[in-house]
């Protein structure tokens, strides 16, 4: 076997964020640069000689050219066999149930999730170790600083592996399995939920649903679970085709996102019963009723009190993680249960120990993310499948299971400000001022009766390896349990993204239907007040409000 070992410079810019390295297209087709992050990921990685690595993407622009020269590097570093997805598509979820079940080293997954594709849009890249879960903390620093060091990879001479036809081919010693993408993760989904109720009531004619793939990666997923599978009929499943620009779309989940979908659920006469939407990668979802959004803070809530009617959660959930900003729903509901609720930072892979040692079984995020330990990523689909699973068992509406769990637990109004594409140095200057108050604050009284009880920059112990994280967003708390955050996001490519989070409790439940905007605008005038948003960014008002 010919070893080429080439030549490079190191980039000073591959420092992983909030999950993975991403960057635009552009700067990932400069020569070398995927080829320096994947040699910076495998010079970090231990025991590769004949060690197993699974492979796929979400299908985007440039994710073909990517599995290519992956497999070829990692021929050069001795891995004894690749598993990958059919045309090189793997869900994050499915990615993630691979690498456990065939006990690999870990994953590539390719993917900027969320963010727009194409040409002009971006790419991404990912390593997940061998218990399925984005790389921690320690080893995307270890990656970065590998990546600063660099000076060749090792890569094997051209030899296109036909990822679109299933089959075992051999690649300068190693072995590639070409698998199908969506089996092994469909198997699973049958071992949790109630595939036979499931069927009954999407086959019925009295429900009817959509799920927007919005032409990313869980398509495939989608066509084959809830259309062939569970017999929902043909075109429950919109946008399911994977595009490589995502039809031009932005593959993000949310209200201001998945349009189509928001207007055949929010249309007067509108004639749908559920609606659901996944992102790029299928790690996201966005759930829907008649003219009814659920919040995903709200939606780990529900799903927590509600999981003994699933059967993979029939004995009782162990505990459950969510995000530091994601709402305080899900604490109501622990403390109901008798179990913790642990709050993490921001980034699936700070829920990685708390689910391998059994601390947690369900956790999620704001940013429409929901799962559990049957994988070790935020999974889409599933959380689609268990609210359908929940009104094929409550035989209820979306809105009176949401409105039932307010009137038992109180509702935490809740929404997220982005001001997105920020001058990095202004956003810098933003929170740096924000820090410097953050001694003055506690006390302090604001607008209608709102006193600061604390204020403070997010640092997370992990109770289970007992590392600590530093400078994990800036939170003000209210006596009342309502919450202001702030963080700079740590996924976008394009300058910076200041994101604002309000949390407001009410317990009474004749002031559950106020709107939502409305419930938290003293909230955001505190926020904008207190932060000068508009003095160091120039912005009147955020971008996108979910
Ligand atoms: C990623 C992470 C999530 C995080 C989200 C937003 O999601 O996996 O844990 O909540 O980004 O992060 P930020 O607020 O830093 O932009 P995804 O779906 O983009 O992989």
């Amino acid at each position: 076997m010919t070893i080429q070992i080439i030549k490079t410079t190191p980039f000073d810019d591959q420092k992983p964020g909030t999950s993975g390295l991403r960057k635009s297209v552009k700067q990932f087709k400069k020569p070398d640069y995927l080829q320096n992050f994947v040699q910076a990921i495998f010079n970090t990685l231990e025991n590769v000689p004949g060690s197993t690595l699974i492979l796929g993407g979400d299908g985007r622009y440039f994710n073909r050219e990517a599995i290519q020269i992956i497999l070829r590097m990692a021929a050069a570093t001795g891995f004894g066999r690749v598993i990958v997805g059919q045309g090189g598509i793997l869900s994050t979820p499915a990615a993630s149930n691979l690498i456990r079940q065939y006990q690999a080293l870990g994953g590539i997954i390719l993917s900027a999730s969320h963010n727009a594709g194409g040409p002009e849009g971006d790419f991404g890249i990912k390593f997940n170790g061998a218990n399925g879960g984005p790389a921690p903390e320690s080893m995307t620093e270890a990656m970065f600083a590998a990546s600063k060091q660099l000076h060749e990879y090792r890569i094997v001479p051209i030899q296109p592996i036909p990822v679109d036809k299933l089959g075992v081919y051999q690649l300068a010693g190693m072995q590639v399995e070409v698998i199908d993408s969506v089996s092994a993760y469909q198997t699973l989904m049958e071992s949790i939920f109630d595939f036979d109720k499931l069927a009954a009531m999407l086959s019925s004619e009295s429900f009817k649903m959509r799920f927007d793939a919005m032409h990313a990666v869980t398509g495939p997923y989608a066509h084959q679970i809830l259309e062939q599978r569970l017999g929902a009929p043909e075109g429950t499943v919109i946008h399911g085709l994977p595009l490589a620009d995502f039809g031009g779309g932005h593959p993000d989940p949310n209200q201001a996102h998945a349009k189509e979908l928001m207007s055949l659920l929010y249309a007067r006469q509108s004639t749908m019963d559920f609606g659901a939407a996944s992102d790029g990668d299928g790690d996201r979802n966005m759930i829907l009723g008649k003219r009814f959004f659920v919040t995903p803070s709200d939606s780990l809530a529900i799903l927590a009190a509600n999981a003994r009617l699933i059967p993979g959660y029939r004995n009782g959930i162990a505990g459950i993680a969510r995000s530091m900003p994601t709402s305080q729903a899900p604490d109501r509901v622990a403390a109901k249960l008798g179990i913790p609720c642990f709050e993490t930072p921001t980034g699936w892979k700070f829920f990685g120990n708390l689910l391998d040692v059994g601390k947690i079984t369900l956790c999620g995020e704001e940013s429409f993310g929901t799962g559990s330990d049957h994988v070790r990523e935020k999974d889409g689909l599933w959380a689609v499948l268990f609210w359908l699973n929940l009104l094929a068992e409550k035989q209820d509406s979306v809105e009176n299971i949401v409105r039932s769990h307010w009137a038992e637990y109180g509702r935490n109004y809740y929404s997220r400000h982005d001001y997105e594409s920020i001058d990095l140095k202004d956003a810098n200057a933003l929170v740096d001022a924000l820090q410097a108050q953050l001694p003055t604050l506690a006390g302090k009284p604001f607008g209608s009766g709102l006193t600061v009880s604390a204020a403070d920059n997010f640092t997370y112990t992990d109770p289970v390896d007992g590392s600590v994280s530093k400078n994990q967003g800036i939170r003000i708390l209210f006596t009342n349990g309502s919450r202001i955050i702030f963080r700079l996001s740590g996924t976008g490519t394009q300058g910076a993204t200041l994101r604002v989070y309000l949390e407001k409790y009410e317990a009474d439940t004749a002031k559950h239907n106020q709107d939502v905007q409305e419930a938290l605008a003293d909230l955001l005038n505190i926020a904008q007040q207190v932060a000068r948003i508009t003095e160091f960014t120039g912005r009147e008002a955020a971008d996108v409000i979910t």
